[in-house]
C-alpha cells in the first residue's frame, strides 16, 4: 500500500512573455508548450501541462497563455486550479494581462497562491526592490496580500528552490477537492491516441474515476464506458478529485468530444440554458444594460449569455447583484460552480460569479419570492435549502430533481427530508420514489379533498361516499397521484375521512333519510320480501314509490348495499330472506332426496318459472351452494 499523495493543481497566470512557460519547465523539467505554432512563435497559445512531485505533494501545473487573444483558453485552464502561480517579469512589472488574469483568479474564487518575479537575472537589486513594492501595493487587500513574492530566474536557477518550498507550504493549506462526491471532469482536450482510441483530459474537480466505470457525456447525455485512466503521466487504477486526469473512452470518436464538454456520474444531472447566479461586476467594467449580452465561461466551456439582473435596471460596476442568465448553449452547470463574464465587444473580462440555481425558471413578474429563494440557496443550511426548494415546487419535488439541483446524495436528501417532515415543514408524499411537497401546498390539497367529500355528501345524501377516482379527478390533473394518496392517508389517519375500498366518506358519515324516503325504502323491501322467490320487476316496484326515480334508485342501492336485497342477475333482485329460505330447502332436499337436483325438480321445489330458475341456479353456483354437473346440479 502506498501512502496517499496529495494532489494540487497549480495554474500559472500573468502577462505574455513574462516567463510562465519557462518557469514551469525550470520547475518540472517539462516545457509545457506542445504545439508547433507555439514553438515557432515562441508564445503559448493553448493550455500546457506538467508535473512535479516534491515533498509528498504531486503538483499538476496548468500553464496558460498570456496573450490577450487567448484569454478564453486561459479561462478553460484556470477553472480547476487550487492555487495560482502569479508570474510577473521583474523587468516589466504589472501589465494588462497580469491584472486580467489576477481578476479572473479572484472572480473564480481562488484563495491561495505564490508570486514569482521572473527574469530576475535581467534586473539589478534596486529595480527588483521597486517592482516588489509595486506588486505588494497591487496585491494589498486581495487574497495574495500575504503571499510570498519570490525573485526567480529560469535562466540561472535563482530562487527555484525557494519557490518550490513556497509552493509546498501553500499546498499544505489547500483543502483540496472532494473525492467522495459525484464524479465530474470538465474536458479541456480530446484526441485520438494510437492503440487506445479516444482520450479526454481535464482537471478532475469532484469525485473519482476508474476503468470500467460508466460515465455520461454532457451535453448530449451519451453513456460511455471508461477503458482506462491516466494521471500524472501514467496509468492509474483510480484518479481522484484534484488530479490532472486522462480518460480513455470506449464507444465514441474523438471528433465527437471537445473542450467544454463534461464527463459526469451517469443518470443524475441535466444540462441547462437558464441559471440564476450572484454576479460581481469589476469596478473597471462599464455598466451593463438589462439583457446585455456577454461571453460566459464556466469550467472549460464557453458560450454567450444574456444577463437580467433581478430587480430590473442596469448592472453597475462594483456591484454584486442576483441575476438570471440565459445561455445560448446547453451546459452542464451545478450549484456553486464559478463562472466568468467578458464584455461582448471589445472582449475584456468584466466580472464573474457563482451559480445558485442551475435549473432556473424563466423570470416572471409574478415570482416575487425568487430573490429570497436565491439567498437561501446561497447561504442557507441544507434543511433551509430543501424546504425552500420544496415550497416552490407546487406540483411536488421528486428525488431525481433534488439531486440534479443540489448534487446531494440520496441519503443526504432523505435525512434532510425526514427531519423537515418531522417538524411539519414539508410533507413526504411518497417515500419510494421520494416525492416532497411544501406543507402549505399539501394542506391546501387536504383542504380541497375534505371539502369535495363534504360537498359530495351534501349533494348526494343517499350515497354513502364518493368514488376515489371521482374525488381524484375533481382536483384536476395538477395534483399527482402520490399527493392525492398521501392526503387521503393523512386525513384517514386523523380520522377525518374514511376510505373503504374505492369509496371515500366523511368519518362517521351516515345516510339520513327524509321521512318519505324511509317510507319508500320500507316499501321496496316489503315488495320483495312479500313476493318471496316470485320476485317483482324492479322498475315496477320503483315506479310505485312516492319519491322520484333518481332517489328511488338510490334507495334501492342502499338496500342492496345493506344486503337486505340481493342482485342475482342484471334484472333479478330477491330479498335476502327468500334466498335464505331457498338454501334451507336445498339442504333438506339433499338430506331426503340426495345431492342431485335437476332443473325441473328445482322448478318444482321452488315453484318458479324457468326464466327465474336459470339465473337463480347460476347465482347459487357462484355462491357455491350448488355445482353444475351436466344438466343437473349437485347440492354442496
Ligand atoms: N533572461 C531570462 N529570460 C527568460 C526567463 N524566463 C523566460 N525568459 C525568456 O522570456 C521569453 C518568454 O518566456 P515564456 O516562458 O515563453 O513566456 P510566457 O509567459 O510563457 O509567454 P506566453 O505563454 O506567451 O504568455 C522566452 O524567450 C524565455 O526564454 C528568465 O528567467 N530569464
Ligand atoms: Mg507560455
Amino acid at each position: 500500500m502506498s501512502i496517499q499523495i496529495k494532489s494540487v493543481i497549480v495554474g500559472t497566470a500573468g502577462h505574455i512573455d513574462h516567463g510562465k512557460s519557462a518557469l514551469v519547465e525550470a520547475l518540472t523539467g517539462t516545457h509545457p508548450d506542445r504545439l508547433a505554432e507555439e514553438k515557432r512563435r515562441g508564445i503559448t497559445i493553448d493550455l500546457g501541462f506538467a508535473f512535479l512531485e516534491e515533498d509528498g505533494v504531486r503538483f499538476g501545473f496548468v500553464d496558460v497563455p498570456g496573450h490577450e487573444h487567448f484569454v478564453s483558453n486561459m479561462l478553460a485552464g484556470a477553472a480547476g486550479i487550487d492555487l495560482v502561480l502569479l508570474v510577473i517579469a521583474a523587468d516589466e512589472s504589472i501589465k494588462p494581462q497580469t491584472r486580467e488574469h489576477f481578476d479572473i483568479c479572484r472572480l473564480l474564487g481562488v484563495t491561495r497562491g505564490v508570486v514569482a518575479l521572473t527574469k530576475s537575472d535581467l534586473v539589478d537589486a534596486d529595480m527588483s526592490g521597486l517592482v516588489r513594492l509595486e506588486v505588494e501595493e497591487y496585491l494589498r487587500g486581495t487574497f495574495l496580500e500575504r503571499a510570498p513574492i519570490i525573485p526567480v530566474s529560469a535562466k540561472t536557477g535563482t530562487g527555484l528552490a525557494e519557490l518550490k518550498k513556497a509552493l509546498n507550504a501553500v499546498a499544505a493549506e489547500v483543502s483540496g477537492k472532494d473525492e467522495t462526491r459525484y464524479f465530474r471532469l470538465p474536458i479541456d482536450r480530446a484526441f485520438a491516441m494510437k492503440g487506445f482510441g479516444t482520450v479526454v483530459t481535464g482537471t478532475l474537480i469532484s469525485g473519482s474515476i476508474r476503468a470500467e466505470d460508466e460515465v455520461e457525456l454532457f451535453p448530449g447525455g451519451r453513456r460511455l464506458r471508461v477503458r482506462g485512466v491516466h494521471s500524472g503521466g501514467k496509468a492509474v487504477e483510480r484518479a481522484i478529485a484534484g488530479q490532472r486526469t486522462a480518460v480513455n473512452l470506449a464507444g465514441i470518436d474523438h471528433a465527437d468530444v471537445s473542450r467544454g464538454m463534461t464527463l459526469a456520474a451517469p443518470g443524475h444531472f441535466r444540462t441547462t440554458r437558464r441559471v440564476d447566479a450572484r454576479v460581481t461586476l469589476l469596478p473597471s467594467a462599464r455598466k451593463l444594460k438589462h439583457r446585455a449580452r456577454v461571453h460566459f465561461h464556466a469550467g472549460t466551456a464557453a458560450t454567450i449569455a444574456e444577463i437580467l439582473p433581478y430587480g430590473g435596471g442596469i448592472l453597475a460596476p462594483g456591484q454584486s447583484p442576483l441575476v438570471h442568465l440565459r445561455l445560448q448553449d446547453n451546459l452542464l452547470l451545478l450549484p456553486s460552480d464559478r463562472f466568468i463574464v467578458r464584455q461582448f465587444s471589445p472582449v475584456t473580462t468584466i466580472g464573474g460569479g457563482v451559480i445558485l440555481d442551475s435549473l432556473a425558471r424563466r423570470p416572471t413578474l409574478r415570482d416575487t419570492g425568487r430573490a429570497a429563494f436565491l439567498e437561501t440557496l446561497e447561504s442557507g443550511k441544507r434543511e433551509e435549502i430543501l424546504e425552500a426548494m420544496t415550497e416552490r415546487a407546487h406540483l411536488g419535488l421528486a428525488q431525481e430533481e433534488i439531486v440534479a439541483r443540489t448534487c446531494w446524495f440520496d441519503q443526504e436528501i432523505r435525512k434532510t427530508a425526514q427531519s423537515l417532515a418531522a417538524s411539519r415543514k414539508i410533507k413526504i408524499v411518497s417515500a419510494e420514489p421520494l416525492v416532497l411537497l411544501g406543507r402549505k401546498a399539501f394542506d391546501e390539497v387536504r383542504r380541497k379533498v375534505a371539502e369535495r367529500v363534504e360537498r359530495f355528501h351534501k349533494e348526494n345524501p343517499l350515497s354513502p361516499g364518493i368514488a376515489r377516482e371521482d374525488l381524484r379527478a375533481s382536483l384536476g390533473k395538477r395534483v399527482r397521484a402520490e399527493i392525492f394518496r398521501a392526503a387521503l392517508e393523512e386525513l384517514a389517519a386523523e380520522k377525518k375521512l374514511e376510505v373503504q375500498g374505492e369509496q371515500v366518506k366523511r368519518a362517521g358519515a351516515e345516510i339520513t333519510l327524509q321521512p318519505e324516503e324511509a317510507r319508500a325504502k320500507e316499501q321496496i323491501e316489503q315488495a320483495f320480501s312479500g313476493a318471496g322467490l316470485a320476485a317483482p320487476a324492479v322498475q315496477e316496484v320503483l315506479a310505485k314509490l312516492p319519491v322520484e326515480a333518481r332517489r328511488a334508485e338510490k334507495l334501492l342501492q342502499i338496500l342492496l348495499r345493506e344486503k337486505s336485497l340481493v342482485r342475482v342477475s342484471p334484472e333479478l333482485i330477491f330479498h335476502r330472506d327468500a334466498l335464505a329460505h331457498l338454501k334451507r330447502q336445498l339442504a333438506s332436499h339433499k338430506k331426503t332426496k340426495g345431492e342431485h337436483i335437476s332443473v325441473p325438480a328445482f322448478k318444482e321445489l321452488t315453484g318458479i318459472t324457468r326464466k327465474y330458475a336459470i339465473p337463480l341456479l347460476e347465482y347459487l353456483d357462484r355462491e357455491r351452494v350448488t355445482r353444475r354437473q351436466g344438466d343437473e346440479r349437485v347440492i354442496l
